[in-house]
């Protein structure tokens, strides 16, 4: 039997450069050797406050992005969080199996609660819901970029513990593990190397949007912050910006970062950034021309409906499994 991979992204924002390389551009190669689940993870995205309108438009044209980008509804199932009940009734279930401590500690709820106004009960139990997700389709892969490795290790113990609390004799969860790339698993901003990229930066400069024009592309890596050594070497600590870009390249061109410093050893950063820019829209623009086709179709529509009710057919006998193992129901 194929193993399972599970993945989603929020609809919080278009998403970034970061995202594409860190995720979504291995959910399109672990299609083809895996059993693959992708979901549009909008119960996520209400942790924090959202305008609705923007929420469902943000939904459709993530799933857009998803197939654009080269997911295939005949080889992945795709579909909407929300429209598959059993993961937030799964959600509950892990919530009264994990402790508050655990939640307190996850880094993205110390980081996320800090910039919030009023922090929703929603945030602290965010990982949670994320564990449904994760269990509900036995995934033993799940593509994440690096700063999700800490909920995935919650998952594990998660599993762990549900398995020897409630079915003991035949483990029913199966043990997920991180699928991280080697490169690019951490784009950092343009305008803070020292921090992520993130699609809800409220400074525009500091990521490139799978959306954004070429024109904008080229604007934003001309004004990424670099040092004044004037050497393009990949050197994390002490030259944080020009590695950042030297991961993107790299992963927009498949070619290794060594073989770029070599080509770029008497390049000054101007140049450099030039053909980065060239790159990094070679990359996008095939990308942008089918979203945009998608967003018109119904296909779309035919593809996330065809979805959810596959999605909710193995969902809710996992749910109902892990019901009836601890005892919910008469
Ligand atoms: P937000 O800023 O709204 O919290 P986000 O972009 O950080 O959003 P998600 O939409 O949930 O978070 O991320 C989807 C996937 O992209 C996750 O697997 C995450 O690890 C990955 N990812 C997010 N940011 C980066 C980044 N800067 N570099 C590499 N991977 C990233
Ligand atoms: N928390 C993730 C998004 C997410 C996810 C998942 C990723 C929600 N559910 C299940 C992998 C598997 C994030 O990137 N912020």
């Amino acid at each position: 039997m194929k193993k399972k991979v599970f993945s989603g992204v929020q609809p919080s924002g278009i998403p970034t450069i970061g995202n594409y390389i860190g995720a979504m551009k291995n959910f399109v190669t672990l299609q083809d050797e895996y059993e693959c689940t992708y979901c549009i993870v909008n119960q996520h995205a209400i942790t924090v406050p959202q305008d609705p309108q923007e929420l469902k438009e943000r939904t459709r044209g993530l799933a857009a992005l998803y197939l654009a980008c080269g997911l295939d509804p005949k080889k992945s199932i795709i579909f909407v969080q929300s429209e598959v009940p059993a993961h937030a009734q799964a959600a509950w279930i892990v919530q009264c199996n994990t402790y508050i401590g655990e939640l307190e500690r996850m880094t993205q709820y110390k980081d996320k609660s800090a910039k919030q106004e009023a922090v929703t009960a929603g945030l602290l139990t965010y990982p949670p819901l994320m564990v449904a997700d994760i269990i509900l389709y036995h995934s033993a892969l799940v593509p994440v970029g690096e700063d999700q490795k800490q909920h995935l290790e919650l998952t594990r113990d998660f599993v762990q513990r549900f398995n020897n609390r409630y079915s003991k004799k035949k483990p029913l969860l199966v043990m997920p593990e991180p699928y991280i790339p080697k490169e690019g698993a951490r784009i950092m901003s343009l305008q803070d190397p020292t921090s992520k990229m993130s699609k809800s930066d409220t400074n525009q400069k500091g990521f490139i949007s799978m959306l954004d024009t070429p024109a904008a592309i080229r604007k934003k890596i001309k004004s990424a912050q670099t040092d004044s050594s004037g050497k393009i070497e990949y050197d994390k600590e002490n030259k944080p910006g020009i590695s950042n870009l030297l991961t993107i390249f790299s992963a927009c061109t498949g070619r290794s970062i060594k073989e770029l410093e070599i080509e770029f050893a008497d390049s000054g950063y101007g140049a450099f950034k030039e053909q980065l820019a060239d790159a990094v829209i070679a990359e996008l623009e095939p990308i942008q021309n089918r979203y945009y086709e998608l967003l018109e179709s119904d296909e779309l529509d035919e593809v996330l409906t065809d979805g959810a009710k596959r999605a909710a057919v193995i969902a809710n006998e996992t749910l109902a499994k892990m019901e009836a193992a601890m005892g919910l129901g008469r």
